[in-house]
Protein backbone atom coordinates (compact mmCIF):
# COMPACT_ATOMS: atom_id res chain seq x y z
CA UNK A 1 0.00 0.00 0.00
CA UNK A 2 1.56 3.15 -1.02
CA UNK A 3 1.24 5.94 1.51
CA UNK A 4 1.82 9.53 0.85
CA UNK A 5 2.52 12.09 4.20
CA UNK A 6 0.82 15.19 2.85
CA UNK A 7 1.69 18.53 4.40
CA UNK A 8 -1.47 20.71 4.55
CA UNK A 9 -0.77 23.73 1.61
CA UNK A 10 1.99 21.77 -0.56
CA UNK A 11 3.36 20.13 -3.28
CA UNK A 12 2.19 17.00 -1.68
CA UNK A 13 -1.30 17.35 -3.17
CA UNK A 14 -0.13 16.82 -6.88
CA UNK A 15 0.71 13.49 -6.20
CA UNK A 16 -2.62 12.94 -4.62
CA UNK A 17 -4.04 14.45 -8.45
CA UNK A 18 -2.02 11.79 -9.68
CA UNK A 19 -3.14 8.31 -7.52
CA UNK A 20 -6.49 9.97 -8.65
CA UNK A 21 -5.72 9.73 -12.49
CA UNK A 22 -3.82 6.89 -11.79
CA UNK A 23 -6.90 5.01 -9.78
CA UNK A 24 -4.48 3.63 -7.69
CA UNK A 25 -5.00 2.70 -3.49
CA UNK A 26 -2.97 4.24 -1.24
CA UNK A 27 -3.39 6.10 2.05
CA UNK A 28 -2.96 9.41 3.41
CA UNK A 29 -0.75 10.45 6.62
CA UNK A 30 -1.61 14.27 7.34
CA UNK A 31 1.17 16.59 8.96
CA UNK A 32 0.09 20.33 9.43
CA UNK A 33 2.69 23.20 9.09
CA UNK A 34 3.53 25.36 12.65
CA UNK A 35 1.17 28.23 12.27
CA UNK A 36 3.98 30.86 13.12
CA UNK A 37 6.60 29.52 10.73
CA UNK A 38 4.94 27.69 8.15
CA UNK A 39 7.01 25.01 8.57
CA UNK A 40 6.44 21.12 8.23
CA UNK A 41 6.65 19.51 11.71
CA UNK A 42 9.52 17.41 13.30
CA UNK A 43 7.79 13.65 12.35
CA UNK A 44 8.02 14.41 8.92
CA UNK A 45 12.34 13.63 9.39
CA UNK A 46 11.37 10.67 10.56
CA UNK A 47 10.11 9.49 7.66
CA UNK A 48 12.80 11.11 5.49
CA UNK A 49 15.97 12.89 6.41
CA UNK A 50 14.85 16.30 4.92
CA UNK A 51 11.47 16.63 6.38
CA UNK A 52 10.00 17.98 3.45
CA UNK A 53 6.55 17.27 1.89
CA UNK A 54 5.71 15.26 -0.65
CA UNK A 55 7.00 12.05 0.60
CA UNK A 56 5.85 8.76 -0.28
CA UNK A 57 6.54 5.51 1.00
CA UNK A 58 5.51 1.98 -1.21
CA UNK A 59 6.33 -1.24 0.25
CA UNK A 60 9.94 -0.85 1.61
CA UNK A 61 10.57 2.01 -0.49
CA UNK A 62 10.64 5.71 0.58
CA UNK A 63 10.70 8.37 -2.38
CA UNK A 64 11.12 12.13 -1.34
CA UNK A 65 11.39 14.85 -3.82
CA UNK A 66 8.26 15.55 -6.02
CA UNK A 67 9.66 14.90 -9.74
CA UNK A 68 11.29 11.80 -8.94
CA UNK A 69 7.83 10.63 -7.28
CA UNK A 70 5.89 11.72 -10.07
CA UNK A 71 8.20 9.32 -12.67
CA UNK A 72 7.92 6.20 -10.07
CA UNK A 73 4.11 6.62 -10.03
CA UNK A 74 3.64 6.76 -13.60
CA UNK A 75 5.96 4.26 -14.91
CA UNK A 76 5.24 1.80 -11.94
CA UNK A 77 1.48 2.15 -12.17
CA UNK A 78 0.77 3.94 -15.31
CA UNK A 79 0.34 1.30 -17.89
CA UNK A 80 1.88 3.39 -20.52
CA UNK A 81 -0.61 5.97 -19.79
CA UNK A 82 0.79 9.75 -18.58
CA UNK A 83 4.22 9.31 -20.08
CA UNK A 84 5.09 9.98 -24.04
CA UNK A 85 6.29 7.19 -26.10
CA UNK A 86 10.63 7.47 -25.76
CA UNK A 87 12.06 9.05 -28.13
CA UNK A 88 8.86 11.34 -29.30
CA UNK A 89 9.29 14.89 -29.24
CA UNK A 90 6.56 14.88 -26.58
CA UNK A 91 8.86 13.01 -24.51
CA UNK A 92 11.37 15.38 -24.24
CA UNK A 93 8.89 18.38 -23.33
CA UNK A 94 7.77 15.93 -20.68
CA UNK A 95 11.86 15.73 -19.70
CA UNK A 96 11.86 19.45 -20.01
CA UNK A 97 8.85 20.34 -17.73
CA UNK A 98 9.33 17.69 -15.25
CA UNK A 99 12.61 19.50 -14.25
CA UNK A 100 12.03 23.33 -15.44
CA UNK A 101 9.04 22.97 -12.54
CA UNK A 102 11.14 22.69 -9.48
CA UNK A 103 14.58 23.83 -11.24
CA UNK A 104 13.64 27.04 -12.63
CA UNK A 105 10.12 28.05 -11.74
CA UNK A 106 9.70 27.32 -7.47
CA UNK A 107 13.00 28.43 -6.60
CA UNK A 108 11.42 31.80 -7.64
CA UNK A 109 8.46 31.74 -6.23
CA UNK A 110 9.86 30.34 -3.04
CA UNK A 111 11.58 33.38 -2.86
CA UNK A 112 9.35 35.47 -3.77
CA UNK A 113 7.33 34.44 -1.02
CA UNK A 114 9.99 34.53 1.81
CA UNK A 115 11.53 38.16 0.85
CA UNK A 116 7.67 38.91 0.62
CA UNK A 117 7.79 38.18 4.60
CA UNK A 118 11.00 39.54 5.81
CA UNK A 119 9.82 43.21 6.33
CA UNK A 120 7.00 42.15 8.65
CA UNK A 121 9.24 39.68 10.89
CA UNK A 122 12.11 43.01 11.23
CA UNK A 123 12.20 44.53 14.25
CA UNK A 124 10.71 47.96 14.07
CA UNK A 125 14.05 49.64 13.84
CA UNK A 126 15.20 47.87 10.85
CA UNK A 127 12.36 47.58 8.93
CA UNK A 128 12.81 50.53 6.98
CA UNK A 129 16.18 49.06 6.06
CA UNK A 130 14.42 45.40 5.21
CA UNK A 131 11.90 47.22 3.06
CA UNK A 132 14.55 49.14 0.98
CA UNK A 133 16.43 45.54 0.33
CA UNK A 134 13.42 43.91 -0.57
CA UNK A 135 12.06 46.06 -2.69
CA UNK A 136 15.79 46.39 -4.84
CA UNK A 137 15.87 42.53 -5.02
CA UNK A 138 11.69 42.78 -6.02
CA UNK A 139 12.10 45.40 -8.94
CA UNK A 140 16.02 44.71 -10.35
CA UNK A 141 16.07 40.28 -9.96
CA UNK A 142 12.96 38.52 -8.85
CA UNK A 143 10.24 40.84 -10.38
CA UNK A 144 11.77 40.54 -14.19
CA UNK A 145 12.70 36.82 -13.86
CA UNK A 146 8.90 36.31 -13.03
CA UNK A 147 7.58 38.20 -15.65
CA UNK A 148 9.98 36.34 -18.34
CA UNK A 149 9.25 32.58 -17.09
CA UNK A 150 5.77 33.63 -17.03
CA UNK A 151 5.54 35.16 -20.10
CA UNK A 152 7.85 32.02 -21.31
CA UNK A 153 5.32 29.38 -19.85
CA UNK A 154 2.29 31.37 -21.48
CA UNK A 155 3.82 31.44 -24.91
CA UNK A 156 4.52 27.84 -24.85
CA UNK A 157 1.21 26.99 -23.80
CA UNK A 158 0.01 28.48 -27.07
CA UNK A 159 1.65 25.26 -28.88
CA UNK A 160 -0.48 22.51 -27.39
CA UNK A 161 -3.63 22.18 -24.71
CA UNK A 162 -1.01 20.19 -22.09
CA UNK A 163 2.76 20.87 -21.65
CA UNK A 164 4.01 17.81 -23.49
CA UNK A 165 1.35 17.93 -26.02
CA UNK A 166 -2.30 16.75 -26.29
CA UNK A 167 -2.25 14.30 -23.45
CA UNK A 168 -2.18 14.76 -19.57
CA UNK A 169 1.13 13.25 -18.56
CA UNK A 170 3.31 13.67 -15.17
CA UNK A 171 4.72 17.21 -16.21
CA UNK A 172 1.35 18.55 -16.05
CA UNK A 173 1.18 17.24 -12.42
CA UNK A 174 4.55 18.23 -11.75
CA UNK A 175 3.50 21.95 -13.14
CA UNK A 176 0.24 22.34 -12.12
CA UNK A 177 1.84 23.52 -8.79
CA UNK A 178 3.80 25.77 -10.47
CA UNK A 179 0.74 27.27 -12.80
CA UNK A 180 -1.75 27.47 -9.37
CA UNK A 181 1.35 29.35 -7.32
CA UNK A 182 2.12 31.83 -10.34
CA UNK A 183 -1.30 32.73 -11.09
CA UNK A 184 -1.82 33.34 -7.00
CA UNK A 185 1.30 35.04 -6.48
CA UNK A 186 3.04 35.88 -9.52
CA UNK A 187 3.23 39.63 -11.20
CA UNK A 188 0.24 40.79 -12.50
CA UNK A 189 -0.32 40.23 -15.75
CA UNK A 190 -2.82 39.36 -17.84
CA UNK A 191 -1.88 35.65 -19.49
CA UNK A 192 -5.16 33.94 -20.33
CA UNK A 193 -3.80 30.72 -21.59
CA UNK A 194 -2.14 30.04 -17.87
CA UNK A 195 -5.23 30.69 -16.53
CA UNK A 196 -7.29 28.45 -18.67
CA UNK A 197 -4.73 25.85 -17.84
CA UNK A 198 -5.23 26.17 -14.21
CA UNK A 199 -9.19 25.88 -14.84
CA UNK A 200 -8.37 23.02 -17.02
CA UNK A 201 -6.41 21.04 -14.42
CA UNK A 202 -9.23 22.46 -11.31
CA UNK A 203 -12.00 20.97 -13.53
CA UNK A 204 -10.64 17.24 -13.64
CA UNK A 205 -12.92 14.86 -11.24
CA UNK A 206 -9.43 13.37 -10.12
CA UNK A 207 -8.03 16.88 -9.42
CA UNK A 208 -11.26 17.07 -7.21
CA UNK A 209 -11.27 14.20 -5.22
CA UNK A 210 -7.54 14.87 -4.74
CA UNK A 211 -8.68 18.00 -3.22
CA UNK A 212 -11.22 16.96 -0.79
CA UNK A 213 -8.91 14.27 0.50
CA UNK A 214 -6.08 16.36 1.15
CA UNK A 215 -7.88 19.14 2.89
CA UNK A 216 -8.26 22.75 2.34
CA UNK A 217 -5.40 23.65 -0.07
CA UNK A 218 -4.73 27.53 -0.18
CA UNK A 219 -1.66 29.39 -2.15
CA UNK A 220 -0.66 32.64 -1.90
N1 LIG B 1 11.77 20.19 -4.37
C1 LIG B 1 11.00 19.56 -3.33
C2 LIG B 1 10.50 20.64 -2.38
C3 LIG B 1 9.88 20.08 -1.14
C4 LIG B 1 9.43 21.21 -0.22
O1 LIG B 1 10.15 22.20 0.00
N2 LIG B 1 8.23 21.06 0.32
C5 LIG B 1 7.66 22.07 1.17
C6 LIG B 1 6.15 22.09 0.98
S1 LIG B 1 5.64 22.75 -0.55
C7 LIG B 1 7.88 21.74 2.63
O2 LIG B 1 7.94 20.60 3.01
N3 LIG B 1 7.94 22.81 3.45
C8 LIG B 1 7.99 22.71 4.86
C9 LIG B 1 9.34 22.99 5.44
O3 LIG B 1 10.25 23.42 4.71
O4 LIG B 1 9.50 22.78 6.66
C10 LIG B 1 9.86 18.77 -3.95
O5 LIG B 1 9.40 19.15 -5.04
O6 LIG B 1 9.45 17.76 -3.39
Amino acid sequence: MITVHHLNNSRSQRVLWLLEELGVEYQIKHYQRDAKTMLAPPELKAVHPLGKSPVITDGDLTIAESGAIIEYLVERYGNGKFIPAAGSPERMRYTYWMHYAEGSMMPLLVMKLVFSVIPKRSPALIRPIANAIVSNVEKNFLGPNLRTNLDFIESELGKSTWFAGEELTGADIQMSFVMEASVARGPDGNRPRSAAYVKRVQERPAYQRALKKGGPYQLG
